[in-house]
């Protein structure tokens, strides 16, 4: 697909890439960006001379350390830990950790400057980071990711604090690698603070962070929706992934009377017809959360279930190929690639609210945008999680707790506020309907009046 970019966009992505060499991911996630802001830089020159946009893609600091480690029989092995630390002009740092093989430098990358602009649009003062390692805990044994985690936190614990740099979960980390970094935090610089997200609810954790991407995705897709007058009701949903964020996706859209009939890990996929049903879901989090298992097991315990496994061979993933009107990638980066998109518009989806970071590349982005479906790219739809990581964070320096219903109350109305956010962007620039343009203008604009204010630092 043929897309005009301005010469400043070509120049500063040949610096990019001249700069940041094998790193695709993230050129991936600066070029979306970049040509929505050439729109911008028509009506703001000052940001040109200022030269914020090269600003924005240089970390403000890049840490990089060995996490050395033994197994349960005494081998040693050596990973490698990353924070970025990419922007404080609105807040401290904020974004996840990824334990995952495939984690190096340009993906972390990606994410950070991702989340800059995400944690911009959630209303709340949160700068953008992003790190994690290549540590893979799947098949480790409970005791030996304590003592990665440890081990991490022995270095990470020199960068981080309340207020410089909040770290959360994100692929690979959730309660259980919390909990072992949050320890060793505490045990190396005896204090008890609001350092990490995605705490447990006994120790200054949030009522629905768990809950949080899963149910802003939905809550977003309504949103959407709503623009025309309908809702997720009766709608056939596809879903991707397994792990936190497709779990409460899947509940959300349970509670909302959407039917959804697929699930996915990074061996497969499964097609339930029937449609996953409240008991099970509650299946699928004990087989994921508690058991470790993998999704093939839900097609063995409930009977018209059918698993196909992944097949590298195929450029296409068939769990895209079944009718739907709505789809939630919620597994990783690039789950949706060029036939994918093709197939899911012609297979009639027309909402798509991506739950994962950059679940699509580019040319299906612009595949969604000529077809003019409902697409609620990342940073908007997915912002529901570290948002609620900002309340988790108000709440631990007020030292209270607010209710269920009051977090997940305050969490639908910064959905809402994203939503029109926007939209409302998307129109001032001449471009309705396109999410894409207005999430990577709107969370642009916040951060770099933030910088323009602050100097040139
Ligand atoms: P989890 O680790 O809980 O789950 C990840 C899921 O994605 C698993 O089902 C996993 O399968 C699958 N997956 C991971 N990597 C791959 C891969 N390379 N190919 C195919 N499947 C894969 O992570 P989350 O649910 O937290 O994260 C999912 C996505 O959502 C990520 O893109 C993350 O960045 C994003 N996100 C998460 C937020 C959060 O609050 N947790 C907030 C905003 C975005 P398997 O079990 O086989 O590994
Ligand atoms: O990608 C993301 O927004 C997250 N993984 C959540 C980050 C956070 O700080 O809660």
């Amino acid at each position: 697909m043929a897309v005009t970019t301005s010469p400043f966009v070509r120049d500063l992505m040949a610096d990019l890439k001249a700069k940041n060499p094998a790193e695709p991911e993230f050129h991936q996630a600066v070029q979306e960006v970049v040509e929505s802001l050439d729109l911008v830089l028509e009506r703001r020159p000052e940001y040109r001379s200022a030269r914020i946009i090269e600003r924005m893609v240089e970390p403000e600091r890049v840490l990089m350390f060995r996490v050395p480690w033994q197994d349960d029989q005494g081998r040693v092995h050596i990973n490698r830990g990353f924070r970025i630390e990419m922007n404080s002009a609105i807040g401290p740092y904020k974004g996840g950790l990824r334990f995952h093989a495939s984690v190096n430098l340009g993906i972390l990358k990606f994410l950070a400057f991702e989340q800059v602009l995400k944690n911009s649009l959630t209303t709340l003062p949160m700068g953008g980071g992003k790190g994690g390692s290549d540590f893979d805990p799947k098949g480790k044994s409970d005791n030996e990711v304590m003592r990665f985690c440890q081990s991490f936190m022995i270095e990470l614990c020199h960068h981080i604090g309340p207020t410089t740099d909040v770290p959360a979960g994100d692929i690979g980390v959730g309660g259980r690698e919390i909990g072992f970094l949050f320890g060793q935090y505490k045990r190396l610089r005896n204090e008890f603070t609001g350092v990490l997200t995605g705490k447990g609810l006994n120790w200054g954790g949030s009522l629905i962070r768990l809950e949080a991407t899963g149910y802003g995705a939905v809550y977003f897709a309504s949103e959407m929706l709503g623009t025309r007058n309908q809702t997720l009701e009766g709608k056939v949903c596809l879903v991707s992934g397994s792990g936190n964020v497709a779990q409460y996706t899947v509940e959300k859209l349970l509670q909302l009377g959407a039917k959804v009939v697929t699930l996915s890990d990074s061996n497969g996929y499964i097609l339930d017809e029937a449609g996953v049903t409240a008991e099970k879901l509650h299946f699928v989090m004990d087989l994921k959360n508690v058991r470790r298992g993998r999704i093939k097991e839900y097609a063995d315990k409930f009977k018209g279930v059918v698993y196909t496994p992944g097949d590298p061979k195929l450029d296409y993933n068939p769990l895209w190929t079944h009718k739907a009107q709505c789809a939630f990638p919620c597994a990783t980066q690039n789950e949706i690639g060029v036939k994918d998109a093709a197939n899911l518009v012609k297979n009639g989806v027309y909402v798509v609210s991506e739950g994962a970071n950059m679940p699509t590349v580019l040319d299906g982005v612009r595949q969604f945008l000529d077809a003019k479906i409902l697409f609620g790219p990342a940073k908007a739809a997915n912002a529901g999680g570290v948002a609620t990581s900002g309340l988790e964070m108000s709440q631990n320096s007020m030292r209270l707790s607010w209710t269920r219903e009051e977090v997940d109350d305050r969490l639908h109305k910064i959905m809402k506020a994203i939503h029109r956010n926007c939209r409302e962007t998307a129109d001032a620039f001449g471009t309705p309907g396109n999410y894409v343009n207005g999430a990577n203008i709107a969370g642009f604009l916040k951060v770099a009046d933030a910088m323009m204010d602050q100097g040139l630092v």
